[in-house]
């Protein structure tokens, strides 16, 4: 009977990709075996519950085999995804959208399709539910992390960081199956690699081992003995694609378009599949509805373990699945937002952000916050975190080693599994290292939160290769990203309160390297930084000249309107922490911030994006090209980002 359940997959696969005239049959036809003995054998699933949140995680990496993953959705039973929805494989506003997209079906864990994020993911999930565990117990979490990976996602960078972090964190319950069919697009995998994966697990401190993809039984003793390893576990499932195709099993032809009308009748004959397409057996079906239905005992008892926990348990428990804010971490930032504002502290964004780190760890034990390799830059350990290790992971803290496209990609995984709001540090500059899942926290809209540091040529001897110019404006381009640029101490204690409060939306905090002077005096229950942008100063009289500036450069912006009063030009400094917030604002408010007076901007960065504010004819003070090695002020001098040079500005305006 697997093999009927797995060529019922194969037949949907090849029916969908024909009806749509778009898609990849090969790969769920290749792995149609190994998927069928995961899901009913092994996967713990509840369709009827889809967010049960002790169920193990499936990641299709593969992400380009969608309808394998549709097709097991809709056969164990998941509502929504309808034999409909699969006849309307990759049409506009389907379910099956042409790769799985996290949010559009139940039982889609995160978004893939590019290729090796799923594989980083993993990670993150196999690592919150360790992490759920040290704190909760098995009672409430014990589960594992499955995936099926193709030879692209081994291939693709990001694959080393996972693996490393992984291997590193013995992650045991993190099992990976590697559809080794040797194929990928351009033809035979041996055209471009010739790596021993087994050995670069193995080195990496993993379990590797190799199976015939279509044995069901052998798959099935490798799963099983994956299960008990200590380690994480790759199973290479060596498959041939499309198979049961007649003519294009086996060859790259099969990879990313319809088999063909032909191709489809030779393979149905093959495989002994009578059924017209979309027409499944009822026996198939019955005994894939009763794998799906093997979960919903499980979450019944899990349930009942969560109701009779102590009422604290419960309660912290779904609080954290629920992803709300404590009443404990709130009075937090309101305590740290008024020290900031009390003391007044002559500090760099990077120092206050660990101050308010430093006060809200204690208090948010979900928050999980780590560093590729740069702690003591980035302020992201908190006093009170203590670091997780493969043998302890009740911490607060990881140390992601040199890996910011594996960080980032963890940290998704993380979001996406729940109970967890991670952030993580590196340079502004290396966000180019992590720009991919960066994207990817904003199409599935993950409470990310990246703390990148050392924001401009402000950041001084390291040089160009580490002063972030053209960033905040590739940051920007990101839909559903907000990027925060914080000015002092109070900005900063804000920005995070309002990361902390997207539960949909990521978050980019940009810091400087360099001490700034303290601009607020209030850090009371308005958090002037929610509308993005606000008048920090405005004009005596009537304005002649608004300034709009961020982080670093608003206290030029305060010294410029100085040196404009001395000339009896009145300016107006306006403080933008985050212009997608400030770009919510209703029209009057915008008006009113930015005012009739001709605009002058000044940012550490390039102009880029700067002429929606202050229109082509506005002047701005900032980089034009890449920095360059030297200590801060000099360069702000060499530059001309100055007080003069915006009083300049503004002046030639007037
Ligand atoms: C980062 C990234 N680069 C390129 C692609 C385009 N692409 C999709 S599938 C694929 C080949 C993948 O080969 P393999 O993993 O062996 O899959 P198979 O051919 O076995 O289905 C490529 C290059 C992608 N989806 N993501």
């Amino acid at each position: 009977m697997l093999r009927r359940m797995a060529d019922a997959l194969r037949a949907l696969a090849m029916d969908a990709v024909e009806a749509s005239q778009s898609g990849h049959p090969g790969m769920p036809m290749g792995m149609a075996d190994a998927a069928t003995v995961l899901f009913t054998r092994f996967l713990n699933f509840d369709p009827a519950k889809p967010d049960w949140p002790d169920r193990d995680r499936f990641v299709l990496s593969a992400g380009h085999g969608s309808m394998l993953l549709y097709a097991i959705l809709h056969l164990t039973g998941y509502a929504d995804m309808t034999l409909e929805e699969l006849k309307r494989f990759r049409q506009l506003g389907s379910r099956s959208a042409g790769h799985p997209e996290r949010g559009h079906a139940s039982g889609i864990e995160t978004t893939t399709g590019p290729l090796g994020q799923g594989l980083g993911n993993s990670v993150g999930m196999a690592l919150a539910e360790r992490i759920l565990a040290a704190r909760f117990g098995k009672d409430l979490a014990d589960h594992y992390t499955y995936v099926i990976a193709g030879d692209g996602c081994l291939m693709e960078g990001i694959s080393q960081e996972a693996i490393s972090l992984a291997g590193h964190l013995r992650l045991s319950k993190l099992i990976v199956l590697w559809d080794d069919n040797g194929i990928s697009i351009d033809g035979g995998t041996s055209l471009s690699t010739s790596e021993n994966q087994l050995a670069r697990f193995s080195a990496a401190g993993w379990d590797a081992t190799a199976v015939d993809g279509h044995d069901t039984e052998a798959l099935a003793a490798a799963i099983s003995e994956a299960r008990t390893s200590v380690r994480p576990s790759l199973i290479a499932c060596r498959t041939t694609i499309a198979f049961g195709a007649p003519t294009k099993a086996g060859s790259a032809a099969a990879h990313g378009s319809p088999l063909g009308a032909s191709e489809i009748a030779g393979s149905r004959q093959r495989l002994g599949w009578t059924e017209p397409p979309f027409v499944l057996p009822d026996d198939v079906v019955q005994f894939w509805r009763e794998a799906g239905a093997r979960g919903g005992k499980l979450s019944s008892a899990w349930q009942k373990r969560l109701d009779s926990a102590d009422a604290k348990t419960r309660a912290e428990f779904s609080r954290r699945v629920k992803g709300e804010i404590s009443p404990e971490a709130r009075a937090a930032l309101a305590q740290v937002k008024a020290k900031a504002a009390s003391e007044a502290p002559k500090i760099a964004t990077r120092q206050a952000s660990g101050n308010v780190l430093d006060a809200l760890a204690p208090a948010m034990p979900e928050l999980i916050g780590g560093s590729a390799d740069l702690t003591g830059s980035n302020n992201t350990k908190a006093k009170s975190q203590k670091v997780i290790t493969s043998k302890d992971f009740s911490g607060g803290y990881i140390h992601y080693g040199i890996r910011e496209h594996g960080m980032a990609a963890a940290m998704n995984g993380m979001a996406a599994h729940g109970g967890i709001i991670p952030y993580g540090g590196s340079f502004l500059v290396f966000t180019d290292y992590c720009r991919p899942s960066i994207r990817l926290s904003a199409l599935m809209g993950l409470r990310v939160i990246y703390v990148m540091t050392h924001d401009s040529i402000g950041l001084g001897e390291d040089g160009p290769t580490h002063q972030p110019v053209e960033h905040l404006a590739a940051l920007r381009a990101i839909p559903n990203l907000l990027v925060f640029r914080p000015s002092d101490a109070v900005e900063t204690a804000e920005c995070w309160e309002l990361a902390l409060d997207q539960s949909k939306t990521p978050s980019l905090l940009a810091l400087t390297r360099q001490s700034v002077p303290p601009l607020r005096k209030d850090g009371g229950a308005e958090n002037k930084c929610a509308r993005g942008a606000y008048v920090l100063a405005e004009g005596k009289a009537k304005r002649q000249v608004t300034i709009l500036a961020t982080g670093s450069e608003v206290s030029l912006a305060l010294a410029a309107r100085d040196l404009l009063a001395q000339k009896k030009i009145e300016a107006a400094v306006v403080s933008m922490p985050c212009w997608e917030l400030f770009d919510r604002q209703d029209e009057a408010y915008r008006r009113a911030v930015l005012g009739e007076a001709p605009l002058v901007a000044v940012e550490a960065a390039l102009r880029f994006g700067w002429d929606r504010y202050i229109g082509p004819k506005g002047g701005f003070v900032g980089m034009t090209g890449f920095g360059a090695s030297a200590p801060a002020p000099d360069l702000y001098k060499h530059f001309g980002i100055t007080a003069e040079a915006v009083c300049s500005a503004a002046l030639a305006l007037v």
